[in-house]
């Protein structure tokens, strides 16, 4: 099947396309997953354009970009980040890249977009970029699909409270801080090294960590937790790029490889896969339960039940015990 209609199937979740994950299943696991996440307009389609362009001429190694943009209103067509993307790779068969429709829930999208990266894996795309919206859950859902989360800032953007905010550092692997060449990049900068010291407990040893700078430590005898002492530790390197000009997109890369090895290294790799796959057959336990306990329930007395709730005749706690019980 092409690859174009067996991704509708999946994204359908036909019964074709349902026959064809659980046949490619089985060669996934191969692909680095990376997720890059941010506000609208900081600029991560450029981004992710730009690392396409850098992973193609680099090893030659085939890439799949997936766009998860529940925000945007267009339907079907690209928006300005997409369109450029568009034609920077147009015609360079190595690159893939999959707009996701993102009507219905949350959760299903990212049910959706696991399996349309199963798909992009299982054909052998050694780098996928998955690039969402920064809006909470969605980000949350793309951290934990991805081997590497980059969050993407601009100045600007009010981004010193937005991002302590939003949480959103938690997530982050490798920060980037684009749109260098606007005013205001240091300010942002220092907000997010700040925000960053103080969520990892080697602060005060070496607040150069931060920006994944390499520190001596003069043979004392450490007392906290570091880089150098446990190799679990990630602090996430802050990286600047100008998208739009390809500035600093080596860094990034260089970041995101150095994620990789990290992972691969202390048998992180394995845990993220072993995670995600895990809550992704719960969730799909979770839907098809529903789905087929729904089944069962007559609409009207499914319905009558809302009802009774909503009048707070009973509450959804009892809704849900008479419903078990009368099975
Ligand atoms: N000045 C400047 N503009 C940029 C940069 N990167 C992206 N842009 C512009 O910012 C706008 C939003 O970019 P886009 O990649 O679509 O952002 P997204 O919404 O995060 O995907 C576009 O007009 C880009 O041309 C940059 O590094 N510097
Ligand atoms: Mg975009």
């Amino acid at each position: 099947m092409a690859l174009a209609r067996l991704l509708t199937q999946v994204e359908n979740d036909s019964p074709e396309g349902r026959a064809a994950l659980a046949e490619l299943f089985p060669y996934t696991g191969k692909a680095h997953l990376i997720g890059v996440t941010g506000a609208p307009g900081t600029g991560k389609s450029s981004l992710v354009n730009q690392l396409a362009l850098h992973y193609r001429k680099i090893g030659d190694q085939r890439v799949a970009i997936v766009a998860v943009d529940p925000s945007s209103p267009f339907t079907g067509g690209a928006v300005l980040g997409d369109r450029v993307r568009m034609r920077d790779l147009a015609g360079d068969e190595g690159v893939f890249i999959r707009s996701m429709a993102t009507r219905g829930s949350l959760g299903g999208i990212a049910q959706k977009t696991a399996s349309v990266v199963q798909v992009f894996d299982a054909a052998g795309y050694e780098i996928i970029l998955i690039e969402t919206v920064g809006a909470g859950q969605s980000e949350v859902d793309v951290a934990r699909l991805a081997h590497t989360t980059l969050v993407v800032e601009a100045p600007g953007l009010g981004d010193e409270i937005q991002a302590i905010k939003a949480g959103i550092l938690e997530i982050a692997d490798v920060l980037v801080i684009n749109k260098a060449d606007r005013p205001g990049v240091e300010n942002t900068e220092r907000a997010l090294r700040s925000t960053l010291e103080l969520a990892h407990p080697m602060k005060r040893v070496s607040p150069a960590l931060a920006g994944g700078a390499r520190v001596r430590h003069h043979g004392q005898a450490m007392t906290v937790a570091t880089p150098e002492t446990d190799s679990r530790i990630w602090i996430p390197p802050i990286n600047k790029t100008v998208a739009t000009e390809g500035k600093g997109i080596e860094e990034v890369a260089a970041s995101i490889a150095r994620h990789a090895g990290h992972l691969r290294q202390n048998g992180d790799w394995q845990r993220r896969d072993r995670a995600r796959l895990e809550s992704e057959l719960e969730l799909l336990l979770r839907e098809e339960l529903m789905d087929r306990f729904l089944e069962r329930i007559p609409q009207e007395a499914y319905d009558e039940l809302i009802e009774n709730v909503v009048n707070r005749n009973i509450s959804p706690y009892e809704a849900v015990r008479s419903l078990l019980n009368s099975k």
